[in-house]
């Protein structure tokens, strides 16, 4: 199949332009949705469940008469896992424990801490859990079981002590093998509900979904814009945007490799974004024509084709370092460096979600088991944040501790300050502290 895609050289004049209109999205911004999803906000958090329940059964088409049928047990999910295919299951269980250890380390970094100085004070930072966290699961098209986990662990090595996943089942269809996922990583209880309806039950509770003090998980335009509108009075992880792949290659990987790596993104939706740079022309067109080959097996197609000539690019370059600057200002959610000695060039990337290094690192290992997490900072958003990781599901308190000592030096640090800010009972607070 013939596959228009774009192919810039960074030689090129006006290639900065080019590249600017190649990387543009626009955020969720609907006029229209953003009128519906307040209705259906604000009435959820007016009627809770009478509401919930409502809209559930008008988009869901369900018919839901008591709040308590919206609630999957623990038997349903452990049910649902046993009537999957035992070797998804299994890889499931794997792929959950791999991801577990890695968030584990993660959490390193993460504790809390203090220092004492010389006369005494102490000073720190105590590091606790989130209470409990909401976790959105789509249910349609983008109904993903490697998300489940990708989302609930971090929460659960990070400490949370009640996950709350919601999860629409259209016409009551329940995705067995996204209920086993909830199974094994541990979700405290589930609710079959989605849309804006779900983001305001758990953002404002209702009689049957308790209030979270978190919501994360991806979501069509209706969720992410009830996420924006709920943000302040819970907290949110990001909106993600479609997903991305950047393949910086020197050439000598096998075509078919990087044909299949650039498929892995574009086969998520029509608005995703595979992108290959190398300084290598003839490679380039080798993976093209490799590309043209391999899609005609492919069951997603459309989507690949549709992704591929709306967003995909070539972009030839002259040298790697070229190539670096160029992923650097890309910032992509996912950046494969499927070059010799990728190492050496790491210290030079700069912006990326995550960094998959050598040949044998396709983005499709870290999207399901390698370990670290899934969920990445898209459509430039790595220049300025992280991966989802434990530490979206803690916070922090500052601890001061002063001795009698500390606090008569601090106070005459203090009390100038206050009465320069004509702050008196500040002064006056610090000042009865001090020794005489
Ligand atoms: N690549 C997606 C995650 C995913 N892939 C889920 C397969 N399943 C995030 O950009
Ligand atoms: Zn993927």
């Amino acid at each position: 199949m013939k596959l228009n895609i774009r192919s810039f050289s960074a030689a090129q004049s006006g290639f900065r332009a080019e590249l600017d209109a190649l990387l543009a999205w626009d955020s969720v911004s609907d006029a229209g949705v953003q009128k519906s999803v307040e209705n259906i906000v604000s009435t959820v958090r007016a009627n809770g469940d009478k509401a919930l329940i409502e809209f559930t059964n008008q988009f869901d088409r369900r018919t839901v008469q008591h709040s308590s049928e919206l609630e999957l047990s623990r038997a349903d999910l452990e049910a649902a896992a046993k009537r999957i295919d035992p070797s998804v299951l299994e890889a499931i269980q794997k792929a959950a424990e791999r991801v577990r250890l890695y968030h584990e380390r993660q959490m390193d970094g993460q504790r809390s801490w203090s220092y004492t100085e010389s006369d005494g004070t102490v000073l720190g930072q105590q590091v606790v859990p989130l209470d409990r966290v909401g976790v959105y699961v789509p249910g349609g098209k983008a109904a993903y079981p490697s998300s489940v986990l990708m989302n609930v662990i971090p929460a659960h090595v990070s400490g949370v002590s009640e996950i709350i996943m919601v999860v629409p089942t259209p016409d009551g269809d329940v995705n067995d093998i996204v209920m086993a996922a909830a199974f094994v990583a541990g979700v405290t209880r589930v609710f079959t509900v989605g849309g804006a309806q779900a983001v305001a039950a758990l953002a404002y509770g209702t009689e049957t979904i308790p209030k979270v003090d978190k919501i994360v998980g991806p979501g069509n335009i209706y969720v992410a814009t009830a996420k924006r509108m709920v943000f302040g009075a819970v907290g949110i992880d990001m909106i993600a945007g479609p997903s991305e792949i950047l393949v910086v290659c020197d050439g000598k990987t096998d075509p078919n490799w990087i044909a299949m790596d650039l498929f892995s993104q574009a086969e998520h939706d029509e608005d995703a974004q595979s992108i290959l740079i190398s300084p290598d022309a003839g490679f380039i067109e080798k993976v093209k024509s490799a590309m043209e080959t391999l899609i005609e097996d492919m069951s997603r197609k459309d989507i690949i084709k549709a992704s591929l000539e709306g967003r995909g690019a070539f972009i030839h370059v002259s040298d790697m370092e070229e190539a670096v600057e160029i992923a650097n200002i890309v910032a992509a959610e996912h950046l494969e460096l499927s070059i010799e000695s990728p190492e050496d060039w790491l210290p030079k990337i700069r912006h990326a979600g995550a960094i998959f290094m050598g040949r044998h690192t396709p983005e499709a290992l870290g999207d399901y088991c390698a370990g670290p997490n899934h969920v990445l900072p898209t459509s430039g958003t790595a220049r300025f944040s992280s991966p989802l990781g434990v530490y979206d599901f803690q916070k922090r308190s500052s601890l001061i501790n002063c001795s009698p000592e500390g606090a008569s030096e601090l106070a005459k640090i203090a009390s100038p300050l206050a009465r320069g800010e004509s702050l008196e009972a500040h002064a006056v607070s610090a000042e009865y502290r001090i020794k005489d």
